[in-house]
């Protein structure tokens, strides 16, 4: 797969060096090329932004940067038979970025990323590309970013890993949290290693049991404590085919229950442990939670 990055700020992207990224780079499979967006802005000052128009705060990246960037990269894709790029824009006005994004952009030859800053990029680019490639307007998540270069990094890495022999054997995709596909959407439950005894704290029996149903009984009650707890629109989203008797309850012990159109939706008991249902933490008791 190659990947091509146009941004202000290229050492941004520095991280794509390292780790997972870094080596799916050196052993093959990914072809990454930075590039710094000023090298196509011929004023004395290198200007990449101007003022909006109607008025308003901050500033727009201007057309002609990003139109020269962009054609010199998209013939340079092509002459390097790269095959057909997807344009992503990273922005916050964007489509969410799942883990279907990711596979669907793991399965693209090319991708080519123009995280902006300021305010954004003049519209005029985003329609221009669109008449020529598909276009992904994407972001990562309900927060304020200064620019789209974090995103950048997230994307890719979400990306990366899917990508054929870039993650080992001993790591698979099957069990991940948000595979598309598995049974069930579950966030994942704590895990333990050495020592057995660490600052008075011990691990849970069931896990030294040697007990492989009771473990996986258990792994996944956990798993539905704290999705119940952290995602709860998780818990409603399941098909509730994909629950068995126990989960079923487990799910009832923890104020759930099947509504009407058979989904899982929170009884009226459901926050009967304490939790205000605000998302926010609950102050630290010193004494071992739920349970
Ligand atoms: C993103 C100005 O460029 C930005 C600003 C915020 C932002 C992005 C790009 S992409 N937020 C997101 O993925 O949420």
């Amino acid at each position: 797969m190659r990947l091509d990055v146009v941004t202000i700020f290229p050492e941004y992207l520095d991280p794509l060096d390292v780790s997972l990224v870094g080596k799916a780079r050196a052993r093959g499979p990914l072809d990454v090329h930075v590039h710094d967006l000023r090298q196509w802005a011929h004023d004395r000052h290198n200007t990449v932004d101007d003022t909006p128009y109607g008025g308003g705060p901050g500033m727009v990246m201007k057309t002609d940067p990003w139109g020269e960037a962009l054609d010199s990269v998209v013939a340079d894709g092509y002459e390097s038979g790269a095959g057909r790029p997807v344009l992503v824009v990273p922005t916050p006005s964007g489509r969410p970025f799942t883990q279907e994004t990711a596979v669907r952009l793991s399965e693209q030859p090319w991708l080519i990323f123009t995280p902006a800053r300021y305010e954004g990029i003049d519209r005029r680019v985003v329609d221009e590309y669109a008449t020529r490639v598909p276009v992904l307007e994407l972001s990562i998540g309900d927060y304020v970013l200064a620019g789209g270069e974090a995103a950048v990094l997230v994307m890719v890495e979400a990306v990366a890993r899917l990508l054929p022999g870039v993650l080992g054997n001993a790591e698979s995709h099957r069990d991940d949290s948000f595979a598309p596909g598995a049974m069930v959407d579950l966030l994942e439950g704590p895990v333990y290693t050495k020592p057995p005894l660490w600052r008075g704290r011990g691990v849970p029996e069931v896990l030294v049991s040697g007990h492989h149903g009771r473990i996986a009984r258990w792994r996944r009650d956990e798993a539905l404590h704290r999705t119940a707890e952290h995602r709860p629109d998780l818990i409603e989203r399941c098909d509730p085919a994909a629950f068995d008797k126990h989960d079923r309850a487990t799910l009832a012990a923890l104020g759930w229950q099947p509504g009407p159109g058979g989904r899982y939706v929170r009884g009226p008991l459901a926050d009967a442990e304490g939790d205000d249902g605000s998302g926010d933490p609950e102050p630290a008791t010193g004494t071992a939670r739920r349970r």
